[in-house]
């Protein structure tokens, strides 16, 4: 592909336009808060890219790709590796996925005023997560693992909503968790998956 004609035909493009613009009469107020406008744009951009490259924020399908047709085939999202699990590090990890309509495990029990990084995965369509009180709002992009690392302040019920128009059945897309107080919560037991059984 020739790039030396498409530059010149792409200066050509823009001095026309330089050319019309200038040629139509704009009102100084007008001109006013066309440049108002291009500083508020330049500094969204400029927000946008600082929180990128400095700060790590990155749409959720930058971090980590996955196979969803094959999720109960993997080992990570496997059945019976979702839910709560406590990492060599004593980390809390809670690897959920959603499906057209729920969230699944339906229910799990975590502490309240402690670190907590959710791990969610699709198994069909694009599917979003919200839950109130709580940094948690992301999408869930099908062939992507969207991680999440959050805290809920205080015990109590809170409800785990789709946020993303998937189906008919959407509106019935929600599930809640468990916050009970840090001292009372206890690390769940896995049973040892199948194959490790003595
Ligand atoms: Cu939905």
């Amino acid at each position: 592909m020739q790039t030396k004609p498409l530059i010149q035909k792409c200066g050509h493009v823009l001095r026309d336009c330089c050319a019309q613009f200038n040629a139509v009469h704009i009102d100084n107020l007008e001109r006013k808060w066309i440049a108002i406008s291009m500083m508020v744009i330049a500094l969204l951009v400029g927000i946008i890219t600082i929180d990128a490259f400095f700060h790590g924020v990155n749409p959720p399908g930058k971090v980590e790709t996955i196979d969803s047709a094959s999720l109960h085939l993997g080992k990570e999202f496997a059945e019976d590796n979702l839910g709560v699990d406590v990492n060599d590090k004593g980390e809390i990890i809670i690897r959920m996925v959603a499906g057209r309509y729920s969230f699944f495990p339906k229910h799990i029990d975590v502490p309240a005023e402690t670190p907590l990084t959710f791990r969610w995965v699709s198994m069909d369509v694009l599917h979003g997560v919200h839950i109130p009180m709580t940094n948690m709002s992301t999408m869930i992009v099908p062939g992507y693992v969207a991680e999440i690392t959050t805290t809920f302040p205080k015990p109590g019920e809170y409800p785990l909503l789709c946020n993303e128009y998937c189906g008919l059945g959407h509106n019935h897309m929600w599930s809640n968790i468990s916050v009970i107080a840090k001292e009372d919560w206890q690390a769940p037991v896995k049973s040892p998956a199948k194959g490790e059984q003595q």
